[in-house]
């Protein structure tokens, strides 16, 4: 299988973010990509090649004008403030207050942000437009033919929406592959989404559509991140209707409850007929991960690539979450390994 990875996530590098009354420095750190990387070459999965830039048209599909020139020109505004920390957002436009744009950095960023632990650095834009560019390469390959392919992106996507960010994340990769997938003529999408946190940028992007069928298997939000949004009675909307499946799970949940809700979510994405699939791969279910808890084992990543191999569907990997950094690698690259072992049986 094909890797597609970018120096460039070294750009970002936040220094805290606020969980639990306490900032604590950034889990979602540079090193993660870099034993993902270390693994790919150490188990020969395929060749390693650098993303083509296919621009900013592709990424404005899915995210708005609007947002992405806030983005893009965060930090310059910051530093002429005379800044030089991390720009971290503190104010939301909740209940009761007004949803305007207020002109002010701080007031803006939080019109544009859901929570404050996506820090916005110098190099932050440059390190998730090339994240958005190795997914877009990625899934040119697998357009073009290709049985699947691995988008080794950092930072992750998949809870930004359109014009939000949040969750360490700040453009959606996986969303924009798979609006790439229909603008390159493909019809059904589907999107798996294995994270351990509930996928809710990915959700609202296609909410109301039926050209992508979204479903994730997540920490039930009523106990955990995102807390408000992943929840099983969200099925979609208008066009959308039945088109989002969300299966939480309880805290604790290990390998025999899970791959129970992987087995509905795989037949749900056999209803739907999809034609390619994009998984938002989150390997921060594993048992010692520092801020999730679930409780899979590192084989147990093995059996989830062959069982999403047995599909049949072309496959495109997108990396996500996943912070204990010396097993992110072994996991995630599991997940490949068990997908191309029963492909190769299946074929
Ligand atoms: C891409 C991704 O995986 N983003 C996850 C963002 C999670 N942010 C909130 C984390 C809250 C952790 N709470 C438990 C702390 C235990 N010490
Ligand atoms: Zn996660």
């Amino acid at each position: 299988m094909l890797t597609i990875y970018s120096d460039d996530h070294h750009l970002h590098h936040g220094r805290c973010e606020l969980i639990n009354g306490q900032l604590m420095p950034c889990f979602e750190m540079p090193s993660r990509a870099d034993h993902v990387l270390a693994r790919v070459k150490a188990r020969e999965l395929g060749p390693v090649q650098a993303p083509r830039d296919h621009g900013l048209a592709p990424i404005a599909r899915v995210h708005s004008a609007d947002y992405l020139a806030f983005f893009e020109g965060a930090w310059a505004r910051w530093e002429a403030l005379g800044q030089d920390g991390d720009l971290l957002p503190f104010t939301w436009p909740a209940r009761t207050l007004r949803r305007v744009k207020p002109k002010g950095l701080h007031g803006e960023l939080g019109y544009y942000s859901f929570d404050a632990g996506a820090p916005i650095t110098a190099g932050t834009w440059q390190a998730a437009y090339s994240a958005a560019q190795v997914a877009l390469t990625a899934q040119a390959h697998v357009q073009a033919g290709a049985d699947s392919a691995f988008a080794l992106c950092r930072p992750p996507g998949h809870h930004a929406a359109s014009d939000l960010m949040g969750g360490y994340c700040y453009l959606n990769n996986a969303a924009i592959a798979a609006q790439a997938f229909l603008d390159q003529g493909r019809q059904r999408v589907a999107i798996l989404d294995v994270d351990y946190h509930h996928g809710n940028g990915t959700q609202s992007i296609f909410y109301a559509r039926s050209d992508v069928f979204f479903t994730s298997i997540h920490g039930d939000p009523n106990n955990e991140f995102p807390f408000f949004l992943g929840y099983a009675d969200e099925t979609g909307e208008g066009d959308g209707e039945g088109c989002n499946l969300n299966l939480p799970l309880p805290h604790g949940s290990n390998w025999a409850q899970w791959s129970k809700a992987l087995e509905t979510a795989c037949s749900a994405i056999d209803d739907y007929q999809a034609e390619v699939l994009v998984v938002s791969l989150g390997v921060d279910t594993f048992k010692e991960d520092p801020i999730s808890q679930f409780t899979l084992d590192s084989p147990d990543y093995l059996a989830m690539g062959r069982r999403i191999a047995a599909l049949g569907l072309p496959v495109l990997f997108v990396m996500e979450g996943g912070y204990a950094v010396e097993e992110i690698g072994i996991n995630a690259v599991n997940v490949l390994e068990g997908y191309e072992t029963a492909h190769k049986e299946g074929q």
